[in-house]
């Protein structure tokens, strides 16, 4: 085991302490620590700036923001979904007694085959809930299309796709709704939280209600059967502070992938992995697969890393359709699944952060290098 001080996959941007005392001290002064107070509401409107889209609310995590999506749009049956994904993706459409159907993942971007969606549709198929994996955009086109010939509603699961672009604007706009995820190991983080992005007013207002429980505006008539998804102050307030350097956050991202692809390229059995449909990337993750001409297995050199004191992390795997509460059903075939099965035995994510310096990253590199020349 390694020295040194241990790597991460990933660590959170933190600004030096002093920057987050005069936020609590606002909070101090007006005595609102939660139920959409004056920092919840400055960081709704500074993020649907930040972002490009015209109504966002506030959630305490991503998976509270994921169920409630699902039940603001009112849907039952089944749902199309992917195997390759933090578990959270399918749980939610449990938590809403929704039938997931998998389906298997394109083999260059590892979001949902819009290929594949077609033949998974059935007389009960209410929705789609792709995953925009590490960031990269889906085939959104293709899965619009799909949608609209079959009267489908469309859910993404934006967890990983924070400031991410397409050539149209904020890739958060498609679908019926989008939903983020503000937790630690994000891009942006509010330590905790989440976020449902959708399109019209009417609609926010009611995914506002049911994240306070279904009260009604007036505060005392209850007129859906809601959670307590609200996002409180303190959190708001450390994601108001987080805005500010989410540039620089981003800059650093980029420079540290980009010096993995060029250095990456040459060494052969492992490929990185790329998005094909965005304009500008947010460098969530990343994720590289280990093949089977590079010297180590992918769980080798996973090991490997760790005698070295780099703790990465193998998302997806295992897919979740290996979990119990998943395995019985009938799309969770390993068969129906292949390009997803592959891809969860080769994938590992390496770090990638903004204090991530260039001695980290050269310490990672020589780690796979070397093994590659053993
Ligand atoms: N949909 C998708 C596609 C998602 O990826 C996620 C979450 C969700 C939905 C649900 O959103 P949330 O309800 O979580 O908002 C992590 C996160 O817990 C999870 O949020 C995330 N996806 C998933 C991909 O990764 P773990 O079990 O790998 O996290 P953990 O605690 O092992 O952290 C990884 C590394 O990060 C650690 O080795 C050290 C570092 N770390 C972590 C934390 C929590 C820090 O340096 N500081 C920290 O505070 O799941």
């Amino acid at each position: 085991m390694s020295d040194r001080e241990p790597i991460y996959v990933t660590r959170p941007a933190l600004p030096p302490l002093e920057e987050f005392v005069p936020y609590l001290q606002e909070i101090w002064d007006a005595r609102i620590l939660t139920n959409g107070g004056p920092m919840h509401q400055r960081l709704e409107a500074a993020l649907c700036k930040h972002l490009g889209v015209p109504h966002i609310s506030l959630f305490n995590n991503g998976t509270q923001a994921l169920v409630t999506a699902l039940q603001a749009a009112d849907i039952h049956g089944e749902v199309i979904t992917t195997p390759y994904s933090f578990v959270a993706t399918a749980h939610s459409l449990l938590w809403n007694s929704l039938r997931p159907v998998f389906v298997d993942i394109d083999p260059v971007t590892l979001n949902l085959d819009p290929a594949r969606i077609e033949d998974a549709i059935t007389p009960d198929t209410a929705a789609i809930m792709p995953v925009h994996c590490y960031g990269h955009p889906c085939d959104v086109e293709a899965i619009r299309a799909i949608a609209d010939k079959h009267g489908l509603k469309v859910i993404y699961d934006a967890a990983h796709a924070f400031g991410v672009r397409d050539d149209g604007g904020s890739v958060l706009r498609h679908g019926d709704m989008s939903v983020l995820s503000f937790h630690a190991t994000k891009v942006f983080s509010t330590f905790e939280g989440g976020a449902i992005i959708c399109r019209d007013k009417e609609t926010k207002q009611k995914i506002d209600r049911l994240k306070n429980f279904g009260f009604e505006a007036d505060g005392s008539t209850v007129s859906l059967h809601g959670t307590n998804g609200k996002l409180s102050e303190i959190h708001a307030a450390f994601g108001l502070m987080q805005l500010e350097g989410i540039e620089a956050s981003l800059a650093r991202r980029q420079a540290v992938d980009l010096r993995y692809r060029q250095e990456l390229a040459a060494v052969q059995g492992i490929s990185c992995v790329e998005g094909k449909n965005e304009l500008v990337a947010n460098y969530a993750y990343f994720p590289i697969l280990v093949g089977p001409t590079y010297p180590l297995s992918r769980d080798a050199l996973f090991r490997r890393l760790q005698e070295h004191g780099i703790f990465t992390r193998r998302y997806f795997h295992p897919l979740i359709t290996e979990f119990p509460m998943y395995r019985a059903l009938p799309s969770a075939e390993p068969a129906n699944l292949p390009v997803a099965t592959k891809v969860a035995s080769e994938v590992i994510c390496l770090p990638i952060y903004p204090e991530l310096d260039d001695e980290q990253v050269g310490r990672i590199l020589s780690v796979i290098k070397e093994s590659a020349a053993a």
